[in-house]
C-alpha cells in the first residue's frame, strides 16, 4: 500500500472512532467544553531507534528513557493524586519517584479525613469553636514527599463536599440544628489554622499550594451571583462570603511558603463568573491562583478547555495550575489508547508553548491518579499508566511526553 493511502485509512479510522465516542457524565466534575471531531494536524515522524509498547506501536528509545518530571523541569512541576495507601506499595512509589515531583492526597487531606469526630463530640462544649483534628492519615505521605524531594498540593481546606454534616451543627451531633454564622466562622478559622500550622511546623516549605476553597461556583443552580448553594453547609451557615473568610484565614495563618488557590472543574464554561466571584478576595490580596481541574474527555477541545481558560485567568492577574487532569474515553483498545495519547499531546503542547511565550503563568500540572484501575473514573481509563503485571506506560504517557510518533489533535 502506498504511504498516502495508509495515511488516509489511518485518518478515516481515527475520525470514525471519534464520532462513535460518547461522553459519560462525571459525578462532581463535568467537562463543559465544546465537543468536536478533531483531526490530526501533524505528520508522523518515524524514529531511528524504535522500541515496542503494549499497544504494539513503536516509540523512541530516547523518549522512553526520559521521565515526565525531567521533560518538563524547565516549565512546571508534574504531580499525581495518590491515596495514602500508595506509600506502602513499592511498585507504586517507584513510579511516583521516577516520574513525578509533586503529589496531592486524593482524599486524606479533606475535612472528612482530618476531622476527629469522636474527640470533637466528646470535648463539646469546649470544642465548640476548636474542633479536634487528627493528622495520622497524612503523615506517611508527607514523610515520603520530604524524603524524596516532592512538593505537595494541599487539597482542600474548604469544600461543600467531603465535609461531614455533624461539623456544622450546634453540638456536633448529626441531625441537630445548624450552628450560627459566628460559630461557623470561628470553626472555619480554627480548622484552617490547625491544618496549615501542622503542615508548616512539621514539614516547612513542603506544601507549595493550598486549595483554600474548592468548587464554590455553580452557574445554573447557584444563588443569584452563581455561588454554590445546593448541599453547601458553608453557604447555609455563613452565607456567600464564606469564600472571603476562608481565604482571609488562609492568608492570616500562612507562613508565605505556599500560594493560595481557588480550585474548580468546568472552568472553561464559567471562567468569567469565577473571576467575578473572586474579585473581592483578589482585592483583599488573599488569593494567588486558580486551579483548573481538567477532568476532560477525548471529545473535548484542548485549546478551549485548557489553553484559553489558563490564558483568561493569567490575563486576569492569577497564577494557574492544572490540578486534576484526566482525559476519559468510552472506547477500549489500541485505537482508543492512541486517540487519548493524541489528546494528552495536544494539551501538553499548548501549555508548554504558552508558558514559553509568557501567555500563561503556570507552574504545576497534576494528573488525577497513577493508573487507570485506581482512578475515580476507572471505567473511562483516563490516566497515563495502566496495571498490566506492573505499572505500564500508555500511549497517553507518550502523548504527555510529546512523542513525535503521536500526532497532536487540534
Ligand atoms: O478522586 C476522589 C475520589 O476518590 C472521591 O471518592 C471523590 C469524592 O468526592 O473525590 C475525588 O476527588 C475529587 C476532588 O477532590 C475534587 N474535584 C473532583 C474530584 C473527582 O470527583
Amino acid at each position: 500500500m502506498k504511504n498516502g493511502m495508509k495515511k488516509l485509512i489511518a485518518l478515516l479510522l481515527v475520525v470514525s472512532f471519534l464520532s462513535a465516542c460518547g461522553k459519560k457524565p462525571e459525578p462532581t466534575a463535568k467537562p463543559t467544553e465544546v465537543t468536536e471531531t478533531p483531526a490530526p494536524t501533524e505528520e508522523t515522524t518515524p524514529d531511528a531507534t524504535p522500541t515496542p509498547t503494549t499497544a504494539g506501536r513503536t516509540h523512541s528509545a530516547e523518549i522512553d528513557a526520559m521521565t515526565l518530571k525531567d521533560r518538563y523541569k524547565d516549565s512546571f512541576k508534574i504531580g499525581v493524586a495518590l491515596p495514602a495507601n500508595t506509600f506502602r506499595v513499592s511498585m507504586r512509589t517507584e513510579v511516583v519517584k521516577e516520574q513525578f515531583n509533586s503529589f496531592t492526597f486524593e482524599n486524606e487531606m479533606k475535612p472528612d479525613s482530618l476531622l476527629n469526630r469522636d474527640a470533637t463530640q466528646k470535648g463539646y462544649p469546649e470544642t465548640n469553636t476548636e474542633p479536634v483534628l487528627n493528622f495520622g492519615g497524612i503523615k506517611s505521605g508527607l514523610e515520603f514527599a520530604k524524603e524524596n524531594g516532592l512538593g505537595v498540593r494541599g487539597h482542600t481546606l474548604c469544600w461543600y463536599s467531603q465535609t461531614p454534616a455533624w461539623f456544622f451543627t450546634v453540638d456536633y451531633q448529626a441531625g441537630s440544628p445548624l450552628c450560627s454564622r459566628e460559630v461557623m466562622i470561628a470553626r472555619l478559622e480554627s480548622y484552617i489554622k490547625q491544618v496549615m500550622t501542622y503542615c508548616q511546623e512539621n514539614y516547612p516549605g513542603l506544601i507549595y499550594a493550598w486549595d483554600v476553597v474548592n468548587e464554590a461556583v455553580d452557574i445554573g443552580t447557584g444563588d443569584e451571583n452563581g455561588i454554590r448553594k445546593s448541599k453547601n453547609n458553608w453557604y447555609a451557615t455563613i452565607g456567600p462570603d464564606y469564600i472571603e473568610f476562608a481565604f482571609a484565614f488562609a492568608r492570616k495563618y500562612s507562613d508565605g511558603t505556599a500560594d493560595l488557590y481557588y480550585n474548580d472543574y468546568g472552568c472553561a464554561g464559567k471562567k468569567a463568573d469565577i473571576v467575578r466571584i473572586l474579585a473581592p478576595v483578589k482585592e483583599a490580596g488573599n488569593i494567588d491562583g486558580i486551579g483548573i481541574q481538567c477532568h476532560l474527555s477525548v471529545g473535548d477541545n484542548m485549546r478551549n478547555a485548557v489553553y484559553r481558560t489558563a490564558k483568561y485567568f493569567t490575563d486576569a492577574g492569577y497564577k494557574v495550575q492544572i490540578t486534576e487532569l484526566d482525559i476519559g474515553t468510552s472506547q477500549k483498545g489500541d485505537r482508543a489508547d492512541l486517540v487519548q495519547g493524541m489528546k494528552y499531546k495536544s494539551l501538553f503542547q499548548f501549555i508548554e508553548e504558552a508558558k514559553r511565550n509568557g501567555e500563561i503563568n503556570i507552574d504545576s500540572v497534576t494528573v488525577w491518579g497513577l493508573y487507570d484501575t485506581i482512578s475515580w473514573r476507572s471505567g473511562e481509563n483516563p490516566l497515563l499508566f495502566r496495571m498490566d503485571g506492573g505499572i505500564v506506560k500508555k500511549e497517553a504517557w507518550y502523548g504527555a511526553m510529546q512523542d513525535p510518533n503521536i500526532t497532536s489533535m487540534e
